[in-house]
């Protein structure tokens, strides 16, 4: 069975950290998120693997190439309109000639679950979408279903069908092509696979299965972290890199060969450390420290439960809470994120046209590439920094802050 990945998408939600990095190659969990999609795929022994690409799609083939490093074997696709999900498989359709394992780019697609889903398709040969139940259904596709087959999908509402949602996880046969051609434009515009799916259940059954192993779907910051430490959560222990005497190493570290973690160092796992990264001495990194290639993390350092891209330097006297910081960002001695409100409600994020409830107690900033903050600069709880902006010394930086800006 071959696989079709919908990789196209522009992640606006994601924005910042999608402004130069499509969503599927963020790092999470210490690889890129569409890695572990590929790893689950390979361990179902499906090694044909056809990725959709779009936003930043050479950033995707540049990065994987022919797939021989995973040791599977790519071929991508090019969506030119990002008009929806329908539209997203519908580019596949010359590719796509037997039945076909599908995934959104932004789902966690485990070994079992996938498992799971390829087991119903071998059962009934029909349409095979994976449902998994989440304790709010309001923001996501909600499904009903009698004996397993689909009964009705509802996007997004207050009064959802059920506490089951749509996963992003399918199997399509061949005959999905004849509905996606029929698909209308939704109410958002969009051309949309759950619209595609009801139509095709209408003339002939599509069947659900329950999904229960993990499931999180990447479209938040606040989902990203979800993402992160769930990953995490799992990791086996390994380390490959240089530690010296009198570093502490508790719980399950990561360390790869290249890294090097200087003495004084306090780690208490989960953490990942990727090749390149340079660590204390005296720091502190405490769980669900995720740091890709090349990070500094220096002295009097404080990190928490946060994810730093490839070659960011937070060097001296710094604390990170619960934050997603972008690549080549440089933190000046004494940059504080704070991650907690002084009335203890949750941190709003400040999105383009609303302010969001993270649902978190705890939540620091997401801060777009390339970010420079002068010494003693404050970041309050919630802050969305876009790319390039510079903050000066001892600036307080509360909100949304447009790419390129400069607060001195
Ligand atoms: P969405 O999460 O609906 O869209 P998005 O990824 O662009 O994110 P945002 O809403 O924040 O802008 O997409 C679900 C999946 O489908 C995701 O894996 C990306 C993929 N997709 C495409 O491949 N092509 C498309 O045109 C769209 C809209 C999504």
């Amino acid at each position: 069975m071959k696989a079709l990945i919908l990789a196209a998408g522009l992640g606006n939600r994601l924005k910042p950290l999608t402004s130069n990095t499509p969503k599927p190659l963020l790092f999470v969990g210490g690889k890129p998120f569409l890695s572990h999609t590929i790893s689950a795929l390979k361990e179902n022994e499906i090694t044909d693997v056809c990725i959709l690409t779009g936003w930043k799609s050479m950033k995707i083939r540049d990065f994987y190439g022919n797939g021989s490093d995973l040791g599977v074997n790519l071929t991508y696709i090019e969506q030119k309109d990002l008009k929806g999900t329908a539209s997203a498989v519908l580019c596949s359709e010359d590719y796509m000639s037997e039945p076909f394992v599908c995934i959104n780019g932004d789902v966690l697609a485990s070994k079992e679950n996938l498992s799971r889903l390829i087991s119903r398709y071998n059962d009934t040969k029909h349409d095979v979408m994976g449902i998994i139940e989440v304790p709010d259904a309001s923001s996501f596709g909600s499904v009903s279903e009698k004996d397993g087959i689909l009964l009705d999908i509802k996007e997004k509402s207050d009064e959802p069908l059920s506490n089951f949602i749509n996963s992003g996880l399918f199997v399509f046969t061949p005959d999905i092509f004849e509905f996606l051609h029929q698909t209308p434009l939704s109410c958002r515009g969009e051309f949309e696979i759950t619209d595609t799916i009801m139509r095709a259940g209408e003339e002939k059954q599509v069947h659900v299965v329950h999904l229960s192993d993990v499931w999180v779907d990447i479209g938040t910051p606040q989902d990203l972290l979800d993402a992160n430490s769930l990953l995490m959560s799992s990791m086996a222990p390994c380390i490959e890199g240089i530690v010296e005497p009198g570093a502490v190493i508790k719980g399950d570290v990561v360390i790869e060969k290249g890294a090097l973690v200087r003495s004084g160092s306090y780690l208490e796992g989960p953490i990942y450390i990727s090749s390149g990264c340079d660590i204390g001495p005296n720091c502190y990194l405490r769980p669900y420290t995720c740091l890709a290639q090349d990070v500094r993390i220096g002295a009097a350092v404080e990190v928490k439960n946060s994810i730093i891209m490839a070659g960011t330097h937070i060097p001296h006297h710094n604390y990170v809470g619960d934050s997603i910081i972008g690549e080549n960002c440089n933190l000046g001695s004494g940059t504080k994120i704070a991650n907690l409100r002084f009335d203890g409600k949750n941190v709003k994020l400040h999105f383009e046209d609303s302010c969001v409830d993270s649902q978190r107690r705890k939540m620091g900033a997401v801060i777009g590439d390339s970010v420079s903050t002068g010494i003693n600069s404050m970041i309050n709880a919630g802050s969305i920094i876009f790319e390039n902006t510079i903050i000066g010394p001892g600036a307080f930086v509360s909100g949304r802050i447009a790419p390129g800006s400069r607060i001195l």
